[in-house]
Order: C-alpha cells, then structure tokens, then sequence
C-alpha cells in the first residue's frame, strides 16, 4: 500500500460512515481482513502513536504516518523471516538494532517475552508489529520527557505511572 491512491481508497473503505477519520475498531476489522489479528488495545496504540490531533481516532493524514510505520516494520520482518513466516530471538534483536534499538538483555527479553504470545519463542508478523509498537511509542514517550537529549530521565511516581498507563498494551 505504497501508492497514495490506493492507500485513500483503503482509508474510504474502512471509513464506512465517512466521517473523513476511522476509529480503532474500523482499522482492527480492516487490519483483519488482510490477515492481521491483533488485539483492540494495539490497534488502540496504534492510532495513539500517530494521532497528532489527540482526538482518538484516525485522519488520512495520520493513517499515512502509520501505514509508513507499518511498512518499514514489515520490510524488516520478510528481510528476516527466511520464508518461515516467523522470527526468532536474534533476529528480533537485528531489526530492532536496524530501527535504532540498542537493549540490553534485561529490556530486550522482557519485551519479546511480554509479545511471545505462544511463549516458543516465535515472532509472526502481527507479535512483531505490536512489539515494535510498543517500543516506538516507548521511545517516543521517553524522547518526550528526555528533553535535554541526554538519554536519561528522572521521574515522580505520577510520571512513571503516566509512561507505563501509556506503553501498556
Ligand atoms: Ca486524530
């Protein structure tokens, strides 16, 4: 879905009452027809990360934003997933050091541990798109507080409770 046209077409379609903005449970249905199936709560996360407005739901513009996201992503995977359809552990760690993650072992099992849905240590594409989510919308958070851009925030317990209402998925 690279091409402007198709992707507006794609946005019509889900946006069946044309409101000129789609919600999360239009875009989950959408992302299920083309055999994504996740859980209402990433969809949910999804539209946040991209929802430059704050208004909960999904415009054209904001759906290009994360259809770039999604493609990128997506790329990553096939790159890696070696016609197995999943990715394994290194792998995981490949794309998400390409992406500009660079986790210690302590951050980087506990993430793919809490997106191992079938706890075998097997990413399919949708695992591996709600991690990926999970750690944009991490970053982005982080990046927030992180003014300074010294990598390094300090927090009170509100904030910390903020972040985590926020990243959790
Ligand atoms: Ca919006």
């Amino acid at each position: 879905m690279e091409n402007a046209a198709v992707l507006r077409e794609w946005f019509d379609r889900v946006d069946s009452e044309r409101t000129g903005s789609i919600t999360a449970t239009q875009l989950k249905k959408a992302l299920s027809v083309g055999n994504l199936d996740f859980p209402l709560s990433v969809v949910q996360q999804m539209i946040r990360m991209y929802d430059f407005d704050r208004n909960g739901t999904m415009s054209f513009e904001e759906f290009v934003a994360l259809n770039k996201f999604l493609l990128k992503v997506q790329q990553a995977f096939s790159d890696l997933e070696r016609d197995r359809g999943y990715l394994v552990h290194d792998d995981v760690y490949e794309a998400l050091v390409k992406f500009g993650f660079s986790l210690d072992s302590p951050a980087f099992y506990t993430v793919c541990e809490s997106f191992d849905q079938k706890k075998n240590g097997r990413y399919r594409l949708d695992d591996f798109i709600s991690l990926c989510i999970f750690l944009q919308s991490a970053r982005n958070l982080f990046n927030s507080f992180d003014t300074a851009k010294q990598g390094r925030v300090t927090l009170d317990l509100n904030q910390f409770i903020y972040c985590t209402a926020n990243c959790r998925i």
